[in-house]
């Protein structure tokens, strides 16, 4: 064929393919906005500055901005070939050990709530899987009016999960543009105004974007309103490990609660304190005071789950359980946590440092305050649009920074362009 005739057959071909599309099935589907997190990593690809940093998604970096994973998960998975297991199907709730092992990491080795079978507990997708299982869970069973409230702000996936699981979302006042502090007034006056047997989301460590936390006497008087009020608390615990460096005291809240004779869900995700983001390992508990009850949800959530995506996958739990039931691996593991903890802690105090070298003038004391992945900077959108334009700095809208990102290598790169752009 001549490369006149080969012209003439693609043209054809274009402007068949344009006759079909005019009765394409899709023509209602608009573009939509690339995800407000996902897409900062998306955008940052694109950029050809070699000073380029990504501080968008909450991804743990080490201090020469690459990926880290941990030594104790590679140790897991040598010892993991090493046993030559098989690859079938878990079961629909996922891997027992696992489960037990992730619960028992949220209420503790003694908890008698795990000892009496009180709870109802599921491996999930990750974080978000367990979270959208839960609120399916609530959307079929809650005897309330299923209303959930939200923390403003909130990580943003929480609207979304909660929608479209089919429950109404409102909010309550959690953070202080003002000190970039905790609204404590503001979320107990939003809280005592709550209809009874509302749904109320918690950030059980590290709240993210804001990087606020209550403290221990504000978490009592948070548990003593709820119960009083006969709200249901669902915990979303993403960070167990990043706040303090210490499981255990990231954990305090959801154990008082539970002492305190709440009966709460709890999602846990292992993506940053272990760094499996990608294994996508997590669970879904529901704490219930009765055995036959917890036994019964069990079952719901089973039937809620099969037709979702039938069984969760492997690997990832496999990892955690490895890591969560030897002595000395989980030993090195917890101090690979507090590792991580503290070298975001120490940057905190560098990007502090280097604004006031900057010669910036604003008060970055909550750059130090503020605790866990995040720092809320209290940067506007139009300061974001700069920073990212000129500086090559990339972060969320809203202001937040994911300190995992930053490096003493880059500390200075992103001292200086913040100072630029807020001063
Ligand atoms: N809850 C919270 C509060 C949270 O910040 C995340 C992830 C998740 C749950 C879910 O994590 P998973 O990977 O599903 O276990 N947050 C970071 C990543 C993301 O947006 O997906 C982030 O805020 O950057």
């Amino acid at each position: 064929m001549s490369f006149k005739s080969v012209g003439v057959v693609k043209y054809k071909n274009a402007l068949n393919i344009f006759a079909k599309r005019q009765s394409s099935w899709w023509s209602n589907v608009a573009m939509g906005p690339p995800d407000a997190i996902l897409g900062v990593t998306e955008a940052y690809k694109k950029d050809t500055n070699p000073k380029k940093i990504n501080l968008g998604v909450g991804a743990y970096r080490d201090d020469n901005g690459k990926s880290y994973v941990l030594p104790s998960i590679l140790e897991a998975e040598e010892r993991l070939r090493a046993k030559k297991l098989d690859k079938e199907y878990l079961p629909i709730s996922g891997l027992a050990d696992f489960c037990k092992l992730s619960i028992q990491l949220a209420l503790g080795d003694n908890s008698e709530h795990i000892a009496g079978g009180l709870n109802a507990t599921v491996q999930g997708l990750s974080g978000t899987g367990s979270l959208r299982i839960g609120a399916a869970f609530l959307s079929s069973f809650f005897p309330g009016p299923k209303t959930v409230y939200l923390p403003t702000p909130t990580w943003g996936n929480h609207i979304p999960i909660f929608k479209h699981s089919g429950l109404d979302v409102k909010h309550y006042k959690f953070f202080d543009a003002n000190t970039c502090g905790l609204d404590f007034k503001g979320a107990l006056d939003d809280i005592s105004k709550m209809p009874e047997k509302s749904i109320i989301l918690l950030h059980a460590c590290a709240h993210n974007p804001t990087g606020v936390d209550p403290n221990f006497e504000q978490w009592k008087e948070l548990s003593a309103l709820i119960k009083k009020k006969n709200i249901f608390p669902y915990f979303d615990m993403a960070y167990q490990g990043f706040a303090s460096g210490d499981v255990d005291k990231d954990a305090q809240a959801v154990r008082h609660f539970v002492k305190e004779g709440h009966c709460i869900a709890l999602a846990q995700s292992f993506a940053k304190n272990m760094g499996l983001y990608g294994e996508r390992a997590g669970t879904l508990s529901i704490i219930t005071d009765d055995k036959d009850e917890a036994a019964k949800i069990m079952s719901q959530i089973k039937i809620l789950i099969r037709p979702m995506y039938s069984n969760p996958p492997l690997h990832g739990a496999r990892l955690v359980a490895e890591v969560l039931s030897d002595k000395q691996l989980r030993k090195q593991w917890l101090g690979e946590v507090k590792g991580m903890a503290d070298r975001i802690i120490s940057v905190r105090k560098k990007l502090y440092d280097n604004l006031k070298k900057e010669g910036s003038s604003l008060n970055w004391q909550h750059i130090i305050d503020q605790i866990g992945m995040f720092c809320f900077t209290g940067m506007k959108p139009d300061q974001v649009a700069r920073i990212m334009k000129d500086f090559s700095v990339f972060l969320t809208k809203d202001g937040r920074i994911s300190m995992a990102g930053v490096t003493s290598k880059n500390v200075e790169h992103l001292a200086h362009a913040m100072h630029q752009v807020t001063k």
